[in-house]
């Protein structure tokens, strides 16, 4: 056994639809566009060559409910003679979905041959020297969701799960890039200001939705995880001002074209 949930969808059948619809056998490296960073997807893509988009419903095992043309594709690009597959959109747990669903992508990534899974989300900042349009290097985790993506005998040690040697490589491309705790809460409501001081005091620097699953996943199947949280606000109760999910989103705009090139000089250096 694998130790991943029975009701699973098939990896490799996905990959194996994937290698038709781009013509590639395999994949080196996977980016995963969380919220606010999909126009970084334009930069990403300039940077080298795109060979192929594909929407999700043709590779299979991705839940029927999500919507075409919002982010529900993988594009195929040639960067630096690394062949990326970029996940322009990702399937969040709090849209009701099983784990399976949220980590299908990731999953599939791996079946094809995928060693290095670059992970990307918006957050929000839980300490007082974070500004919005920040990126931060996610170090470590918090899972508050009290849910893993892995069922059975699957022991995964989730020690340096965030591979201490590409966060280096990171701050070799942007020196001044800082690091912090992701703490995942199920979501979908933002969290209360007392929740907020419970996070820093638990020692988390960031809080979002997303993310840990994927990375729980990746290392269980062998691939090395770096995370980029996207500081799109400060959590509740630190401003005085109401959190607003599209201000989340216009935070991720405007940093778009930023958070584009950061990833394609991390994943030239890879
Ligand atoms: Cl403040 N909380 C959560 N859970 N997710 C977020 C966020 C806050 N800001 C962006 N995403």
């Amino acid at each position: 056994s694998t130790g991943t949930a029975s009701a699973r969808p098939d990896a490799a059948a996905s990959a194996a639809r994937l290698a038709a619809a781009t013509g590639a056998d395999r994949h080196d490296v996977a980016v995963v566009l969380g919220s606010g960073w999909k126009p970084a997807a334009e930069t990403l893509a300039a940077r080298g060559r795109v060979l192929a988009e594909v929407p999700f419903t043709e590779l299979g095992g991705f839940p029927e409910t999500t919507v075409p043309g919002h982010g529900a594709a993988v594009r195929s690009v040639e960067l630096n003679g690394r062949r990326l597959l970029l996940f322009l959109g990702r399937v969040h747990a709090y849209e009701g979905h099983d784990l399976a669903h949220v980590v299908h992508s990731v999953r599939t990534a791996c079946a094809a041959g995928v060693g290095t899974v670059v992970l990307t989300n918006a957050a929000g900042g839980l300490r007082a020297d974070m500004h919005v349009g920040q990126p931060v290097l996610v170090s470590d985790h918090l899972n508050l969701t009290g849910r893993s993506p892995l069922v059975g005998p699957a022991f995964t040690d989730l020690t340096d799960a965030y591979a201490p040697r590409l966060r280096a490589l990171a701050r070799e491309v942007e020196p001044t890039l800082s690091e912090g705790v992701y703490a995942a809460l199920p979501g979908p409501h933002f969290e209360t200001p007392a929740e907020i001081r419970m996070l820093r005091t638990l020692g988390a620097d960031l809080v979002g939705m997303s993310t840990v699953h994927e990375t729980i996943t990746a290392r269980n199947a062998g691939a090395e995880v770096l995370a980029i949280s996207l500081v799109t606000n400060l959590a509740a109760g630190m401003t005085g001002e109401p959190l607003d999910h599209l201000e989340v989103l216009a935070a991720g705009e405007a940093a778009a074209t930023r958070m584009g090139a950061l990833l394609a000089e991390v994943v030239s250096r890879l």
